[in-house]
């Protein structure tokens, strides 16, 4: 059985999480990272010698960096849906998914942790209305391009909505105000619609890091330990 080492919470591994769920594979989730350990063990250096997750086991095979992961999923369990089957469109994807984490994951990440994982007596409000411009400078590319299309890659839903989709997610939920992003507003709609990114990307993080730190430590329910 397909094994996803990671915490359902980590913003890397929810993507991984996703894409096994969009692929209807079965999988168990080994629960590592955070306040579930594990990264320092010899076993896990044997998986990823990062010490990092998300890494994934496919029977001998085992890989690490949630794109590659992605990729290899979808081009293995994904041909013709998450992996387009022409080489430029799957080349758009690819390149989608490397700007999500090159342009929009980290504005958008630190705006994260400058918010919900931050106690607000502690909250630099200059920090965060710069953060929240910069996930916004870069998010009205995203909006540009979703003008003329349902998804990042055509008309279809593909491996390169996915990084993309998460990082969508957390930008709209944090308590934060947003100018307006409407192409991408309505991309995140349709995202929502699908069954996998409602349970696995729609969790809800919190305001703070107490109520971040519960919710973390209540998915020990969904996975091994
Ligand atoms: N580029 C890597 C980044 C991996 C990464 O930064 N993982 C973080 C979690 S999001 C991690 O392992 N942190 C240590 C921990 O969770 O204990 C990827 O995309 O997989």
């Amino acid at each position: 059985m397909l094994k996803v080492w990671g915490r359902p919470y980590s913003s890397n591994v929810i993507p991984v999480i996703w894409t096994v769920n969009e692929l209807g594979l079965k999988y168990d989730l080994m629960l590592a990272g955070g306040s579930f350990g594990k990264l320092d063990t010899d076993q896990y250096a044997e998986i990823n010698p990062n010490r990092m997750i998300p890494a994934i086991q496919d029977g001998e095979f085992a890989l690490w960096e949630s794109l590659s992961i992605i990729r290899y999923l979808s081009e293995e369990y994904g041909k013709g849906t998450l992996l387009p089957s022409d080489p430029q469109s799957k080349a758009i994807a690819d390149q989608w998914m490397e700007w999500s984490a090159s342009k929009a994951f980290g504005p958008v990440i630190y705006l994260f942790f400058a918010t919900v994982r931050t106690k607000p007596a502690e909250r630099d409000e200059a920090k965060i209305s710069k953060l929240r411009d910069e996930a916004h400078e870069a998010l009205i590319i995203l909006d540009k391009h979703l003008s003329n299309q349902t998804y990042v890659c055509g008309n279809e839903f593909t491996m390169g909505d996915i990084p993309l989709g998460c990082v969508a997610y957390r930008y709209f939920n944090i308590n934060v105000k947003r100018p307006k992003l409407p192409n991408v507003e309505a991309w995140y709609q349709r995202l929502s619609e699908r069954p996998a990114y409602r349970k696995h990307v729609m969790r809800h993080f919190g305001e703070n890091p107490e109520q971040w730190a519960a919710l973390e430590k209540a998915s020990a329910s969904e996975g091994k330990i």
